[in-house]
Order: C-alpha cells, then structure tokens, then sequence
C-alpha cells in the first residue's frame, strides 16, 4: 500500500519554460522567469514543481532533445541559476522534479555523433543501428528494417548515408532512441540522475519511460509489429509499449539511483499506452519501480484512427475510464490525475465549455472533479487561470513539431489544407504552449520582446492580475482544492466510490475514510438537474467547497459540489 507517503498530499505543477515566464526580453521563457514568478506558485499552494527541459538541445521538439543532460541551455539560464531555483523552492518548502529525457537523445549529443561516426565505434551500440530490410537497398522505399510507424508522422527509421544503416527514433528523426539493452547506456544514464540528485532535485517525471525497453528477437533483430486491434496507435507499438525488460529496467534504475538515498523523492513515468494491469506492477511499492504513471486513457477517448481524427467524447466513457483507473490502483499502486499538460490540447476548451458564458465555471467544474479523485493533481501552468485554446487561423501559425511533420504528411497524402487545420486547431500542442497569461498587457506580462509563439488574444480578460484578487475565479477555486487536500486526510487517501455510472452529464462519487465521507457532485453539461430525484443524500448536506454560489436543489449547468454526508 502506498500508506501516507508525503507526496499524497502533493499537488504538483507543471512549468514548461519557454511559455512561462521570460526575464531578458528575447520572448523565450527561462530560469530568471520562474524566479520572478515563485510568488504565484506558493499563493497557489502547490507543493511540487516539475520542470519541463531546460538542457542544452537544438530545441527541435522544444528540449526533449537533449544534447547534453548536465547543463543548462543558455537559452534558459545557467547551472548557477537552477541552483538558485533549487533553493528558492526548498525555502519555501516545496521540491523540484527534473524531466527526464532518456529513451531518446538529440542527434546532436556527443553519444550519437560518435555512434554514428562509424560501424566501429565502440559507442554505435548505444543506438539502433540496422541494415535494410533482406533483399532490399538501403533507400529503398520499404526498406525500413520494420514497419513501425513514429509517433510524429512517417517511418521510425532514418537513414544514415554515410553507413548504409538505419537509426531508430519513435519521435523525430532528431531524436534516435538510445538502446537500453546495453549495460554502459543505462549506467551513464543512472550516473548522470545521481549527479542531479546530488544537486538537490527531489526527483524525476520520466518522459515516455515505458518505450525503454523495445522487443529484441532471440537473434538480436527486431521485427515487423501488427497493427494494434481497437487502438488509433500504428504498427509497431505493440514491439516497445512496455516492452519485455521494462520492469527490470525501472527496478534497475531504482536500485541504482533512489536506494539508501535519504530525502522524500518523487517519480512520475509518463506511459502512454499503459493499462491498468501494467501500471499495478509500476506503481505498487513493494516493486520499488516509480511512485506513479502518467496513463493515457481519458486523453485518448476523442480520438478515431489518430489523434488527428477528433471524435465527440462522450461522458460516459470518460467516466467509466476514471472509475475503472480509481477502483484498478485502489489497494495497490497510485494513480496520478491530469487534464492538461504541454502535449494536450487545454482542458475547459476540450473537456469543459470555453464559451464566454460557461468557461469559468466549467474550468472550476473540471478542477473540482478532477482534485477530488484518489491521486496526485498535476496542474499545468495557465490551467490554474482558466486558460483555452488558441484561435488559430493557418498552418502558418504551428510552431510544434508533431504539428509540422503532420500537416506535411497529411497535405502531401492529399489531405485538404481546410480538414488539417480544423484538426490542428482542435488538438495542436501548440494550444497548451501559448505563453502564460499574467496580465492584460500586450504580450501579457509574459515578455517585453516577441513572443516566441503568440499570446493568446483572450489574455486582455483571462490573466493572473485580473483573478489574483478576485475570490470567484478560477485562480482562487484553485487555491480552495489546494488547501482542502492539505486539509483534509480524506481528500488524499479516501476510498473512491463511483455513483450514476451510467449517467451522461451528472459525475458523482463519494471519498470515505475513517468515517468521514465526501460526495462530489458535477454537472458536466449545460442542463440543469434536480438533486431531490438524482442523489436525494446531497440534499441537506454540508457544502465544503462548491463553484457556484448559493448551492440549493437544482444542480446548475456545470456547477461543481463537494459535501460532506
Ligand atoms: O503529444 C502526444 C500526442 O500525440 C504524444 O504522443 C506524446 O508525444 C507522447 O505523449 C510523448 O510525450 C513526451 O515525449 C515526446 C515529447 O515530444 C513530448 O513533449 C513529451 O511529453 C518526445 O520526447
Ligand atoms: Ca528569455
């Protein structure tokens, strides 16, 4: 059981430096930012701050491509900086997570260029190197030595001229996979999170640390992957989501970086493609693998064939995902519990209603239910002000890199530029790295130069100074679920039980401990109901928090409930 570890009690918050806050007017967010800012975080009452990538990189996915682990990208500051930043937080009793980047690097870190310098280097296999396909060339359309598809458009297979061999990488072609299955990889790896931990980080949120462990035929090849029945992931995932040697991996790692260490560390693995079997294992203590996982199952139900390919999402199956993930890690493991982060389209424009009638309360309607489950909140930065998408009205305006290599490869597959856009518009990751919106100034506090992506327009009403003071926004919703959870023992560690599963708007479930029981009521939708008929025990009960003022029978278009029975 993960009994009372500190971080049940956390809520941590996501930074994604290039959009939070820019300090030397370059219109690029940076450390010296995130120092003016500390003052929004410890108002906001949260315990945890994970940093995206602030490495030196090339920056062609935005830093997760990583081109040395042990500094800093001038770009963001220095090492003395995240030092500063280091003890900032811990003066004000709260940790840092680093990002770690480790089933990929750059292209340009010096581990790669010397792989590929040569067949013989004693560092080419630090990476997937392989020949073409048998019979065929290399060059050769289909000569990709599997048919795995990237996550970012196109084969996972760039040719190497130079060698005639082919390189490995999931994501860009700027980022090769590093090859787990050599022993020096992961001890370089292990030693550079020493040095980190060492520096006085509190632990690691794992970028797509599932994908570390790829399936290696007895011979040392790897092979073609079916499609994945009834998944809108291509071929080929079936051969590295939470492949054969994961779990000794994640063991490995712990022994050899966390063991004996004294501190309170966190560590959170980002899985896409997990399912709740597999995140029991990762998460039950007794394993000692991470404290946490990052699923990917409610960000997925709007998805058809690709992420590209929006569909309605029912609130049903939202629910029924969260309840099955709730009752899954309810005895063993822990779940953490998202909306938002940098790869995902913003919440209240997805999941809520961003009309200006609506968009407030349903940010806080969100919020609420989302606080309320059993599990670690992430909040991701401008989530906490109600932030929505962006208005985009051309490709030209995509700076993303999945964004880019999709709209390319859907145009030339003779998409319509019209159908890319609506797609984009709606799921770009490009809508979550807007830079933050503090202020109704023209760049919105965010820079005194040009943004390196464009402020959000709705800045001059959504911003930080408009909601700081103002006790009915959603900034201060925020602040009230942060300090309930400090609060109150049953908002961490009670029981979850779901209520009218089958119930298309209305999202209701109890948290119990030690005779104290909650029920959280949300209206997902833009229907008023009746309590008396739908959860008679709410009537009467004490409201701890709500979203809506003057809380009576009906339950108003996505008002939010927390009562105590
Ligand atoms: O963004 C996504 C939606 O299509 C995911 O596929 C995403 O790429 C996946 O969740 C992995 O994300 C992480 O690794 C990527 C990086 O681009 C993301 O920003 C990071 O969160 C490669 O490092
Ligand atoms: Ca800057």
């Amino acid at each position: 059981h993960s009994g009372e570890a500190w971080w049940t009690r956390a809520v941590v918050y996501q930074v994604y430096p290039r959009s939070f806050m820019d300090s030397n007017g370059d219109g690029i967010g940076d450390l010296g930012g995130i120092l003016q800012r500390l003052d929004h975080l410890a108002d906001l009452g949260v315990d945890v701050l994970w940093l995206s990538p602030v490495y030196p990189s090339p920056q062609a996915d935005n830093g997760y491509d990583i081109s040395d682990y042990q500094d800093i990208d001038p770009l963001f500051g220095s090492l003395a900086q995240l030092d500063e930043l280091i003890a900032a937080l811990h003066a004000r009793g709260m940790k840092l997570l680093m990002d770690l980047v480790v089933n990929h690097t750059s292209d340009a870190h010096p581990w790669f260029v010397e792989s590929r310098s040569s067949k013989d280097s004693p560092k080419r296999d630090w990476y997937w190197w392989r020949p073409p396909r048998p019979g065929m060339a290399a060059g050769d359309p289909g000569a990709e030595p599997t048919n795995w598809q990237s996550f970012f458009s196109g084969p996972v297979w760039q040719l190497d001229e130079a060698s005639g061999e082919y390189y490995l990488h999931l994501f860009d072609r700027r980022q090769p996979d590093l090859n787990w299955e050599n022993p020096q990889v992961r001890h370089a790896v292990y030693e550079m999170m020493r040095w980190w931990l060492d520096r006085g980080v509190d632990g690691f949120r794992m970028d797509v640390i599932n994908m570390i462990s790829k399936d290696v035929a007895p011979d040392g090849s790897l092979r073609d992957g079916p499609p994945l029945p009834g998944s809108s992931l291509g071929s080929g995932f079936g051969s590295f989501l939470c492949g054969p040697r994961i779990h000794e991996f994640l063991q490995e790692m712990h022994r050899e970086v966390f063991a004996g260490r004294n501190g309170a560390f966190l560590t959170v693995g980002e899985m896409p493609g997990v399912t709740v079997e597999q995140a029991r294992l990762f998460t039950d203590p007794a394993r000692a693998e991470v404290d946490m996982v990052f699923q990917f199952e409610h960000v997925g139900l709007d998805h058809g064939t690709s992420k590209w390919d929006v569909h309605p999402l029912r609130m049903r199956d939202l629910k029924a995902s969260f309840g099955r993930w709730q009752a899954g890690l309810a005895d063993v493991g822990w779940n953490s519990l998202y909306w938002d982060n940098h790869d995902q389209p913003r919440a209240v424009s997805r999941f809520g209603d961003d009309s200006p009638e609506f968009r407030r309360d349903s940010a806080t309607c969100l919020a609420t239910l989302l606080h309320l489950h059993r599990g670690t909140p992430y909040v991701y930065q401008g989530q906490e002000l109600g932030m929505a998408n962006y208005p985009f009205r051309s490709l030209e305006e995509f700076a993303d890199v999945e964004s880019l290599n999709h709209s390319v490869q859907a145009v030339s597959a003779g998409a319509h530029a019209d159908e890319v856009l609506a797609a984009l518009r709606t799921m770009s990751r490009d809508n979550a790295r807007t830079p933050v919106q503090w202020d109704a100034s023209p760049h919105a506090g965010f820079t005194t130069g040009t943004p390196w992506l464009a402020v959000n327009p709705d800045h001059v009403e959504w911003n930080a100074d408009a909601q700081r003071t103002d006790p009915s926004s959603v900034l201060a919703h925020y602040r009230r679920l942060h300090a309930l959870r400090h609060e109150l023992p049953v908002v961490a560690m009670g029981d979850f039980g779901m209520l009218l599963a089958e119930h298309e708007h209305v999202y209701a479930f109890t948290r119990s401990l030690d005779g104290v029981t909650l029920l959280v009521v949300c209206n997902l939708s833009r229907t008023p109901y009746g309590l008396a008929t739908l959860l008679p025990e709410a009537i009467g009960a004490d409201l701890v928090l709500g979203n809506l003022p003057d809380a009576g029978d009906e339950l108003r278009p996505w008002e939010a409930r927390v009562l105590r029975l």
